[in-house]
């Protein structure tokens, strides 16, 4: 009792540290920002390579001015061409003034492209003399309800309640609301939802969280549940799980969203549960990954990141959104790059300056064509081996994108060619099981452009790898790749 009362004073405080550092956090990132912007430059001591003008060209172009001429043959030229040889090509059927023109308009239009402080916003303001400037981030005063006593609340009228009965939760689970209720009920996973999508441009991720709770036919509510068949081990029987309801958010701003997230996932973990966040889109990454941070330490978390993307994206307008969120965590140096490890990049992002930024900073990436080269069970056990070499925590953030658009329609960027469901529902489960897990997130599942109901229940079913993964590990069930012996064959061979 002592204990419980000691953890919940623990929880309370935390949450007024949490008050606090939420009001900071639009000055702090004023100022991670100014030091984002500081080393997305290229270092002074690297003069950029000027190209070399073609002899047949030279002539053309003795007309330009000088500054005409080291635009032409430098950097910035390439935000024209991939290539100043691809550039040269476009102008040899040209006359000298129409090259001329030609440089002059690449630099008119580099110019207009940026910032104007006489004609554009450096902050875009809000209106505060709005009286529900904070509403949507107050919670709920115990004082408008009827009194209960903490710990979770089972939501069902039945004893046996199946998928089609009664108010949807994640996995049909009973609810916790406060960070009580995580501390009285000795919750270990805290599943929620964060309905954010403004960081990626796609309407619908927001969603997210009440398909994955609709989307899913096994959905039992008795005391014992038939266990995950690979592995014998069912997590709603071994461990204390909840729904811990949505975490909201300023449904048109992402920068006003992120500190109250960032809070409310850091409190969970605080309160002794592993926080389980279903988004959303990616830019949750950087506030779900540092709640968890917060709680365990900058450097003392890696991070599995199932992606199709590297979203490591730097330099753009917005200085948050779910191509940015890898560039942000190491750039305020809460995740180190040899933290990363990435699994099923492919497409078109990153190009080279991106894959080798990730070489220069020590993040390991495994990439579609890796798999292509040596095949999954390679690469599954290389990713395994490097997250269990890597620190003592990890946090998983999967992009459902990662999965061929084929098993995951629903997702606002999908890309050709991904890992299937059978690749990744392993992987998902040994990380769970081997390695001790903090946090895990499902983002970029977007159930409006799913007409059916596979992505919800792909995204459901790897909630559910992980799950089992932590109620193997739980069990002592940590052997690399442990499947159950009853269940993995079927014994009748011949010896
Ligand atoms: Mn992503």
């Amino acid at each position: 009792m002592t204990d419980m009362f000691s953890r919940v004073l623990a929880a309370s405080a935390l949450v007024i540290a949490a008050h606090v550092f939420a009001a900071s956090i639009i000055a702090q990132d004023q100022k991670t920002d100014a030091k984002q912007t500081e080393q997305t430059k290229p270092a002074p001591e690297r003069a950029p390579e000027r190209a070399k003008v073609p002899e047949a060209l030279s002539a053309k172009l003795e007309g330009l001015s000088e500054t005409e001429l080291d635009f032409l043959l430098g950097d910035k030229a390439l935000g024209f061409a991939e290539r100043h040889e691809i550039l040269f090509a476009r102008f040899e059927a040209k006359t000298p003034e129409a090259i001329a023109a030609y440089v002059r308009a690449m630099i008119r239009v580099s110019n207009l492209s940026k910032f104007n402080p006489d004609t554009d916003m450096a902050a875009i303001p809000l209106n505060t003399e709005s009286g529900g400037f904070n509403r949507w981030r107050l919670p709920r005063p115990k004082e408008f309800d009827t009194p209960r006593s903490p710990g979770p609340i089972n939501i069902n009228r039945y004893f046996g309640s199946g998928p089609k009965l009664g108010i949807q939760t994640f996995l049909n689970l009973p609810v916790a609301i406060t960070p009580e209720d995580l501390v009285a009920g000795q919750v270990e996973v805290a599943i929620m939802g964060v309905p954010l999508d403004t960081g990626t441009g796609y309407r619908g991720a927001a969603y997210g969280p009440n398909a994955v709770r609709n989307g899913n036919i096994y959905k039992g509510n008795s005391p014992v549940e038939p266990p995950h068949m690979h592995t014998m081990v069912s997590p709603t029987n071994d461990l204390v799980m909840v729904d811990y309801g949505d975490i909201n958010v300023d449904s048109l701003s992402l920068e006003r969203s992120i500190g109250h997230i960032r809070e409310m996932v850091r409190q969970v973990a605080a309160a002794g549960a592993i926080p389980m966040i279903v988004g959303g889109d990616h830019s949750l990454m950087y506030p779900d990954a540092a709640g968890v941070v917060d709680v365990y330490g900058a450097g003392n978390v890696g991070i599995v990141h199932f992606d199709a993307h590297y979203d490591a994206g730097a330099g753009g307008t917005h200085l948050l959104s779910h191509g940015q969120p890898v560039r942000r965590l190491f750039n305020e140096k809460l995740v180190p790059g040899k933290n990363f490890i990435q699994i099923g990049l492919r497409g078109y992002w990153p190009g080279k300056k991106g894959f080798e930024w990730m070489q220069e900073n020590g993040l390991r990436y495994h990439t579609m064509a890796e798999i292509e080269k040596n095949g999954w069970d390679h690469v599954m056990k290389r990713a395994m081996a490097e997250a269990l070499e890597g620190p003592e925590y990890i946090f998983i953030s999967f992009d459902v994108d990662v999965l061929d658009p084929a098993y995951m329609p629903g997702t606002g960027t999908p890309e050709p060619g991904g890992l299937t469901t059978r690749e990744v529902f392993p992987i998902v489960r040994r990380l769970c099981a081997e390695k001790n897990v903090v946090g895990f997130e499902l983002v970029e599942m977007n159930p409006l452009v799913d007409p059916g109901y596979t992505s919800a229940q792909n995204a459901d079913r790897i909630l559910r790898e992980c799950l089992t993964g932590i109620a193997m590990r739980k069990q002592g069930l940590t052997a690399p790749h442990y499947l159950s012996p009853l269940t993995v064959d079927h014994g009748h061979d011949k010896k």
